[in-house]
């Protein structure tokens, strides 16, 4: 387990272990529900960069220390901003500190799965939004949370929430910043599956496993296309993909791929 020093205090806010061609984050201000600081954000935005430069890396693993994920921006840090008699200049920051996590966490070539172990909220609910596959313990909840404290959408809010779940809910969700189970974001499509808490590292791990010992290049691709698509018109994306499947054609897991399913056998692929 690799770790980061934090600011303030000795324990690492970040904690990053690897194995078997996983990173594992872990957000680990546990007396803050894991609360942003600027500390956590660049740990953060630097260990998705690692894992995306790293080529022993095929998927990263987010998730929370104690009993929850992310309860968003550090509010204490903002509250001392006022009693300066300051002003906060927010857009600043956001451009700064957020927009990296979520474009290290979009544009990587490598899935990236959140393991929502407890509340999830503000830019925390964000962080989870970002992610590829949201897999969750039984027992936490999502919430845009913004609205509660007089805040608009941010760490990608507005893009993600309305795409997952349809305009209505998206603008009850963000208006209202009400809490949703974790089972209701399950249905609703928020949340690509629940399990008891204490079996969601395992499972989470086991599909990163997976999607590691697969053909890792075309999921990449794969990630590309989609990203891709939500955002342009069909024609386009239709273009994209031709262009990307030009490149999937050419790699040697499309060859194992051909080759395992016409000889009735398991693919052995390498990514290449
Ligand atoms: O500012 C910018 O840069 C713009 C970016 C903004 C992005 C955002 O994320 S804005 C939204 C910020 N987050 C929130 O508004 C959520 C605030 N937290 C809560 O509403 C609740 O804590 C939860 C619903 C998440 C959980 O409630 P509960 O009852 O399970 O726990 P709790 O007792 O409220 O919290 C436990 C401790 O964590 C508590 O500290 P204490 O009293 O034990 O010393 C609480 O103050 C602390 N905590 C929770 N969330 C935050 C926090 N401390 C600082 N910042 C937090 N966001």
């Amino acid at each position: 387990m690799a770790a980061s020093p934090g600011s303030g205090s000795n324990d690492p806010v970040l904690l990053v272990e690897r194995a078997n061609r996983v990173a594992t984050l872990t957000l680990n201000r546990p007396d803050v529900l894991n609360a942003f600081n600027d500390q956590l954000l660049a740990d953060l935005v630097a260990a998705l960069r690692d894992a995306e430069r790293d080529p022993e890396i095929a998927v990263v693993i987010i998730t929370g220390a104690g009993r929850a994920f992310c309860a968003g921006q550090d509010l204490q840090a903002r509250r001392e901003i006022f009693e300066r008699g300051d002003v906060p200049h927010l857009g600043a920051g956001l451009r700064d500190r957020y927009k990296p996590m979520v474009m290290r966490i979009r544009m990587m070539e490598k899935p990236v799965i959140a393991a929502v172990n407890g509340v999830a909220a503000g830019a925390g609910c964000g962080l989870a939004l970002s992610c590829d596959i949201r897999l969750a313990a039984r027992g936490s909840s999502l919430s845009t949370a913004f609205a509660r404290v007089g805040l608009a959408c941010d760490s990608g809010m507005s893009f993600f929430l309305p795409r997952l779940v349809g305009l209505g809910r998206a603008l009850e969700l963000a208006f209202t910043g009400d809490a949703v189970s974790a089972e209701e974001a399950e249905r609703i499509g928020l949340i690509n599956h629940v399990y008891p808490a204490d079996e969601l590292m395992a499972r989470a791990r086991e599909l990163a496993e997976r999607l590691a010992s697969g053909a890792t290049r075309a999921i990449g691709l794969i990630k590309r296309d989609i990203n891709r698509a939500i955002a342009v018109d069909l024609e386009t994306a239709l273009d994209y993909e031709a262009y990307q499947q030009e490149i999937a054609g050419r790699t040697a897991d499309f060859r194992e791929g051909v080759m395992a399913f016409v000889e009735k056998r398991q693919p052995r692929y390498t990514g290449e």
